[in-house]
């Protein structure tokens, strides 16, 4: 043996030894020399984009797996390391635009040289099981999934607000929303409505849940770090509340009352009902439309609503401003006037984009009624817990000093109702059902549980991406590509110039006969979400070159994954949108599992740039 490690040496000849045997190439069902079945684990980090070249944060990544795998096979495991390659997406396009050269072929140049620099690390990757996510072979069944989930209601057409750049012609992420500007353009971003597809995860947000903040649940991840499932516990957002209606008599321009006369609104402290003081709805919403109309300057302040980001943390940082619309509505419990004020915190596509205002128990309306004069009423005092009756000297609000926290608290121990008639002495959960059943009986109101998760849009007015497989037809409207015309494939040689989706330009794309009629139809040219590929590539490498099927035996025998490594930037979306996929696969009989990481490690990212 040498005295001195001369890597390029060493290293040479360990790899040629290990390609020689074909060394980490895993079999279903492989036994040891007993004859004896090995157990089986299945170790996998986070696919990367190719970018260009490794980071160190990627060295970590797949070094852990590295370790794991090889411990794991020195004890008798039959261990699968996979890798792949998450290939679509917007850096690809930039790329493409700089250099002038097709995203294809950044990406497999990408992809060649990464891989080397894999397989120089040694890394104990079974390659034979390499996917990359804008292979045909693999999008295929993104859209096959996706059929399938139009044809099972969990994947629907819908219009929604988006976020759109009026030069650059496209809808934004949230993420890409940059202080109300594009993140490119630099331009005010504007609200608008298009048509998009979306998927319906809310559906499964109760299950979602459960295996994330019930410990009985038989698929609690107890094998994640508790931060990750308390931040998915967070982002799910469940709340308990009460929906329910403010009557009234307003009539739209065509004479008949607007929204059937019943003003809806949603909240969680229904024991606060005798405390509104006012109600406010987003500038999209019908009262505000119709106030707008004889309304200038109210008309004026929705234009000014409309632009800049939609993200719930850019509406959490602005100043909260409002306008009053000079309609009234009428307390479902008390019967009072209650202004109707448009307001720029409130989200149209949360609930019914309206809310109750309670200025002495929430602090967003306290902040409001003080900017604007409102009244402000209290209807919730503090207590010590062994006594029933508030006290006096706790119960003095001023209602125009500063907020304190114990305002807004909801706790049965020290809180009881005050000033609120039948309700009075009652505490903030007794009051809720109290409430509940006093607007029941009226018909204008019940229990209702909201999510503050929202249903996942996948439409991107981008280029490379998985096809969203749907043909527009003047007669038959949007038709779904027939299973058997499968995949629709993305033409690999447009480069895109900055002026939207070139897919909107190539003919031999977008012309294509529809399969209902048969008269000459288009191809829609939105492409998916790349959280889409990520959501199941795993699954895929237990079958890699399956074209029967999306998945088969071989995931049958590896999943539930056993390890999954991967930064902390993927805690919430990536993972969350990997278990709703997990389980809408079981749901159409794909697989068996629920749940599709057994554990989870969790690194920090690398952040160390050149
Ligand atoms: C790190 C860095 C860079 C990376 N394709 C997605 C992705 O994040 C993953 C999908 C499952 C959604 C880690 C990162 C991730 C892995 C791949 N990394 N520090 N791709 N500076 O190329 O730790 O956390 O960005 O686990 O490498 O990262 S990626
Ligand atoms: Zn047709």
């Amino acid at each position: 043996m040498n005295e001195k490690y001369v890597p390029a040496e060493v290293e040479t000849a360990a790899q040629a030894h290990w390609n020689a045997l074909d060394a980490y190439r895993v079999t279903e069902g492989a036994r040891d020399s007993q004859g004896q079945l090995k157990p089986k684990f299945y170790a996998c980090s986070m696919l990367p984009y190719p970018s260009g070249k490794l980071h160190m944060g990627h060295v970590r990544n797949y070094t852990i797996n590295d370790m794991l795998t090889r411990q794991l096979r020195m004890k008798g495991f039959n261990v699968l390391m996979p890798m792949g390659w998450d290939a679509f997406g917007l850096p690809a396009e930039n790329a493409a635009m700089k250099g002038k050269t097709p995203p294809a072929q950044w990406t497999y140049s990408n992809i060649a040289y990464m891989k080397g620099q894999m397989q120089a690390m040694g890394l104990a990757i079974d390659w034979s099981r390499e996917v990359a996510t804008c292979q045909p072979s693999y999008y295929k069944w993104n859209q096959w999934l996706f059929l399938q989930m139009l044809k099972a209601g969990i994947a629907e057409r819908r219009t929604q607000v988006v976020n759109w750049d009026p030069v650059d012609q496209t809808v934004l992420a949230n993420e890409q929303v940059i202080d109300g500007k594009g993140w490119r353009s630099g331009a005010p971003v504007e609200k608008r409505e298009i048509p998009g597809y979306y998927l319906n995860i809310v559906k499964y947000a109760d299950e979602l849940l459960s295996a994330v903040a019930n410990p009985e649940d038989p698929n609690y991840l107890s094998g994640w770090p508790e931060r990750v499932r308390l931040m998915q516990e967070n982002w799910i957002g469940k709340s308990e509340g009460v929906r329910f209606a403010f009557p009234h008599e307003i009539k739209g321009a065509d004479g008949t009352l607007i929204q059937d006369g019943k003003l809806y609104v949603f909240t969680t402290r229904a024991d606060t009902i005798m405390g509104v003081t006012f109600c406010a709805v987003a500038p999209e919403h019908p009262l505000a439309t119709h106030a707008a109309a004889g309304n200038a300057e109210l008309a004026a302040f929705i234009e000014e609503c409309k632009k800049g980001g939609t993200t719930e943390a850019e509406l959490a940082l602005k100043e909260k401003e409002g306008r009053p619309t000079g309609l009234f509505v009428t307390h479902p419990l008390t019967g009072a006037q209650v202004e109707v004020w448009v307001g720029n915190y409130v989200l149209m596509s949360y609930g019914d984009g309206a809310v109750m205002g309670v200025p002495a128990h929430d602090e967003r309306d306290f902040a409001f009624a003080q900017k604007y004069g409102l009244d402000i009423k209290q209807v919730v005092g503090r207590v010590f817990p062994i006594e029933r009756a508030v006290r006096p000297d706790e119960v003095e609000l001023n209602p125009r000093g500063d907020w304190q926290e114990w305002y807004g608290w909801k706790s049965d121990a020290f809180m009881r109702c005050m000033n609120s008639g039948v309700l009075d002495g009652l505490s903030p959960s007794q009051a809720v059902t109290k409430v509940a059943e006093l607007l029941s009986a009226k018909g204008l109101g019940e229990k209702k549980t909201t999510w503050r998760l929202r249903d996942w849009g996948i439409s991107r007015q981008r280029y490379w991406g998985t096809p969203i497989p749907i043909i527009h037809c003047d007669d038959c409207g949007a038709v779904p590509v027939p299973e058997k015309d499968l995949p629709v494939v993305l033409p690999e040689d447009l480069i895109p110039d900055g002026s939207g989706n070139p897919l909107n330009k190539c003919a031999s794309f977008l012309n294509v006969a529809c399969p209902c009629c048969g008269k000459p139809a288009r191809r829609e040219t939105d492409t998916m979400d790349t959280f889409i590929d990520s959501s199941w590539y795993f699954m895929r490498y237990c079958d890699p070159s399956n074209d029967q099927a999306m998945v088969a035996d071989g995931a049958k025998y590896w999943m539930p994954m056993d390890q999954y490594i991967g930064g902390i930037e993927h805690a919430i979306l990536h993972l969350l949108y990997a278990r709703f996929w997990t389980k809408v696969m079981r749901d159409l009989k794909l697989v068996e599992v629920s749940e599709p990481f057994h554990k989870l490690l969790t690194q920090g990212m690398v952040l160390n740039h050149i």
